[in-house]
């Protein structure tokens, strides 16, 4: 395959040596065969077999949406009013609303219907540089719409320019048909569900939610003894609306990563420092939800926990289409700086995939970059309701705008 040089671009590598953006202000980038191969400044660049001049474009690399539950079925735009007119998210949980709305709505929908619905929500996301996103299952809570929402996850990549990675969340919630018998139901998720899942390599890692409206620690742990056992990264959904040690727990199995986290305490800091589990901040739910109790960014920092931010994009907690939006709230509302923001939709979300081949601008890295009309990098969580995106590269291609 012919190499590409890209010329006279202000890049933001995003390397995890620098301690700014790793900024390389008159700079130029060869790619080569879908991958990065040579990043410096243009007057040491070596020739490739075509240039292109950038024109002074800030270039990113391509942003990667590491938590969402974007393939779902229906909507809960009533809740939103529900919830405005004094009636909590837990009190709609509990009577049937919620999670188990969109798992009733999720069971009529075919894998098309959900592909066809999730569409729109992704191209919000990929019109504002995202290259990877992150997709879980969670709304079928039965073994063949549990299947049935990832194989529509991994159909969207057929469809977009982007690349899915499947979460399977079984243990989400009980449904229906279990309510008297939480066991039965963890049962049929370590029994059939996972592995059904992970035999038709459906699902790239196993999450679960960890809170008094769904699973105990106790009930977790069952899930991911499965789901070790099978040889899947596990994560969490933990410590959203109460400190139950789900964190911590997960951290010692060696999780990828412990998300949302606004209760965390200084046990489960400790417990994520020591395993290198990132913070997965989802500002989203906690701005739907009037959350007041902000995760503990500064004890994070202190402890080198890495922090990563995310859309949470789901028809409850966070029907947020934006990356961009997640960034800025971020910075807002849990006091992230600009480089922090975007370093948890680069090199910091790479890690909650397991993915170490994207989220930086270097040698041996995926050419999947983002080109944006803007002076510099902090200028991403600057606005809100603003796009500034130019161009997107994946994988070496143009996929998006011009150069
Ligand atoms: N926490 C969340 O933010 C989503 N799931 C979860 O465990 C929200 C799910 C929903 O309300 O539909
Ligand atoms: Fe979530």
């Amino acid at each position: 395959m012919p190499s590409t040089l890209l010329k006279n671009a202000r890049i933001a590598t995003m390397v995890e040596t620098a301690d700014d953006y790793g900024m390389i202000e008159d700079g130029a980038i060869l790619i080569e065969n879908k991958e990065i191969s040579w990043v410096g400044p243009a007057q040491a660049a070596p020739s490739g077999d075509t240039t292109v001049d950038c024109d002074g474009v800030l270039m990113t690399p391509g942003l990667i949406d590491c938590h969402t539950h974007l393939v779902y079925g229906g909507n809960r735009a009533r809740e939103f009013e529900m919830r405005l007119n004094g009636v909590s998210y837990e009190e709609i949980a509990r009577s049937g609303g919620g999670i188990l709305s969109t798992v009733n709505a999720t069971r009529d929908a075919s894998e098309n219907d959900l592909v066809t619905s999730a569409l729109p929500r992704l191209d919000a996301l990929l019109c504002e540089g995202v290259t990877t996103v992150e997709i879980k299952s969670g709304y079928g809570l039965d073994v063949d719409t549990e299947c049935r929402m990832l194989r529509a996850a991994r159909a969207l990549q057929d469809r977009r320019p982007v690349d899915v990675v499947t979460t399977f969340l079984g243990a989400h919630a009980f449904p229906p048909e279990y309510a008297g018998d939480r066991d039965g139901y963890i049962d049929l998720v370590c029994n059939r569900s996972l592995p059904a899942t992970a035999q038709d390599g459906l699902a790239d890692a196993v999450d679960g939610f960890c809170e008094g409206i769904a699973l105990s620690v106790a009930e977790m742990e069952r899930v991911f003894d499965a789901a070790q056992a099978l040889g899947l990264p596990i994560k969490l959904h933990a410590e959203q609306l109460s400190n139950l040690g789900g964190a911590a727990m997960a951290a010692r199995r060696g999780a990828l990563s412990a998300d949302h986290i606004e209760y965390l305490d200084d046990d489960g800091v400790r417990a994520m420092a020591e395993a290198g589990t990132v913070a997965v901040l989802l500002p989203g739910a906690f701005y739907y939800l009037g959350e007041t109790q902000k995760p503990p960014v500064e004890a994070l920092r202190k402890k080198g926990v890495p922090i990563a931010v995310a859309t949470d994009l789901n028809p409850g907690s966070s029907p947020v289409h934006s990356i961009l939006s997640a960034m800025n709230m971020a910075c807002v509302l849990f006091g992230l700086t600009p480089h922090e923001a975007l370093c948890g939709v680069t090199r910091n979300a790479a890690r909650t995939l397991g993915k170490p081949d994207r989220g930086e601008i270097a040698p041996g890295k995926r050419a999947d970059l983002a080109l944006w009309s803007a002076a510099a990098p902090g200028e991403l969580s600057y606005p809100l309701g603003f796009n500034p995106l130019k161009a997107v590269i994946r994988a070496g291609e143009l996929v998006r705008g011009t150069l």
